[in-house]
């Protein structure tokens, strides 16, 4: 991607800035699965925003000091020993390239740099962290750390937020963000495709799995969330991630999964029956959800609320389940459609969602109605991903197949 976007997001988060302050964003460290082996990095989403830099251990700083803004990267140190074991670490020019930043020191320096700014004549009053979503027993990642550190050394020194500004700042999508989480959805398509061509009954669930992957791994991408393939009554789990069954004749699998490109994620989910062929009552449902899209569809607009495409979502459904002879009372739509239509999408699978939960122009979401009928082993949810613009809304994903026909005529 272009350095001057990110440039830019440096620029646009330091105009929404309290003076006197300084923002602090962590690239990452990832976590020790066991023994010497950790878990796969995966780079701080903000971090990667502001910065281009898809590597471990460095640390951006924006200061806003009388109005004047100044911009370091903390980046690890050459390290012999480490390139002949692990590789080659980004060096000063290649991160100034990548980033646009012109201040590149030596990330061991960080702590007692940034300490003796806190104590200097030009400190900050304010020091902006990330802190989102935490778990009660979750270990302290950097930023709960640094938070700890600033409350003990310098108690008068204001901890803020940075959430609301990046949050803001990530809802809107440029073009050249569209076109990554395009490439993503593409790898997703290309992907799904080889699925299809090769699903079976009598094939187990992580088969299915490992059919995505590698088609995304012949790629050069990974999937952007643990793939969900749910066959059966399995269906009807959200998040089933245990993949251990084997997909029975007669049967659906639900296939909820996506890719990444550059850190952009696609989430995209379909349905597919195992043999090729639905049965009357699947497709019955099927068209169903893939109605609720259209219904979607057309509530979403910038100024809308996601609880009100909800709704409308809602309503089409008690009339589908009252048609299927399922519910009585609009009440128990809620046993058959339990989650919400969708999300925003972007550097997260489940985006930064602003407070205010308006829908704006160039915002991404996902739209996936879904039906849900344990009794029957069956569960339905058919998911895009959307661009909303002035007019209307953009289905960035409408090249993967979705109509029962095309599916069938795919399969046959
Ligand atoms: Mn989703």
């Amino acid at each position: 991607m272009n350095k001057n976007f990110f440039i830019n997001n440096r620029a646009k988060f330091a105009k929404k800035m309290e003076d006197y302050s300084t923002a602090v964003f962590f690239s990452g460290i990832a976590p020790r699965e066991s023994a010497d082996q950790s878990y796969e990095f995966s780079v701080d989403r903000n971090f990667f925003y502001l910065t281009g830099i898809d590597e471990e251990d460095m640390v951006l700083l924006i200061n806003k000091i009388g109005g004047e803004v100044s911009e370091t990267l903390y980046i690890p140190p050459v390290d012999e020993y480490f390139e002949k074991w692990f590789g080659i670490l980004m060096k000063e020019e290649k991160a100034m390239e990548v980033s646009g930043i012109k201040s590149i020191k030596n990330k061991n320096e960080f702590a007692e740099q940034f300490a003796s700014r806190l104590s200097s004549s030009d400190r900050p009053d304010n020091v902006y962290i990330f802190s989102y979503i935490t778990d009660k027993n979750e270990p302290y990642d950097l930023y709960r750390g640094l938070a700890h550190w600033l409350r003990n050394q310098y108690p008068a020194i204001n901890i803020k937020s940075s959430l609301d500004i990046i949050t803001e700042l990530r809802s809107s999508k440029s073009e050249e963000e569209v076109e990554e989480i395009k490439k993503a959805i593409g790898y997703t398509k290309e992907a799904l495709e080889f699925v299809m061509k090769n699903l079976n009954p009598g094939k187990f669930e992580y088969q299915v799995r490992a059919d995505f992957e590698y088609q995304l791994m012949l790629k050069g991408s990974r999937p952007s969330f643990k793939t969900i393939g749910a066959s059966g009554e399995n269906a009807v789990i959200l998040h089933y991630v245990d993949l251990k069954q084997k997909i029975e004749d007669g049967s659906m699998i639900l296939l909820d999964l996506g890719a990444l490109s550059n850190n952009y994620a696609s989430d995209i989910t379909r349905t597919y029956p195992a043999s090729g062929k639905f049965s009357q009552r699947q497709k019955d449902v099927y068209n169903i959800v893939l109605e609720a899209q259209d219904v979607a569809v057309d509530a979403m607009h910038p100024g809308a609320f996601e609880v009100d495409v909800n709704d409308a979502v809602k309503a089409h459904f008690a009339k589908g389940l009252k048609s299927l002879n399922i519910i009585k009372d609009n009440r128990d739509v809620e046993k058959y459609y339990y989650h919400s239509i969708g999300h925003p999408l972007g550097l997260d699978v489940h985006d930064l969602r602003r407070r205010d939960k308006t829908m704006q122009e160039n915002n991404v979401y996902t739209i996936e109605p879904g039906l849900y009928i344990k009794e029957e082993g069956i569960g339905i949810r058919i998911e895009d991903d959307v661009l909303v613009k002035k007019n209307g809304i953009i289905n960035l994903s409408s090249d993967i197949i979705k109509t029962v026909k095309d599916i069938e005529n795919f399969m046959k």
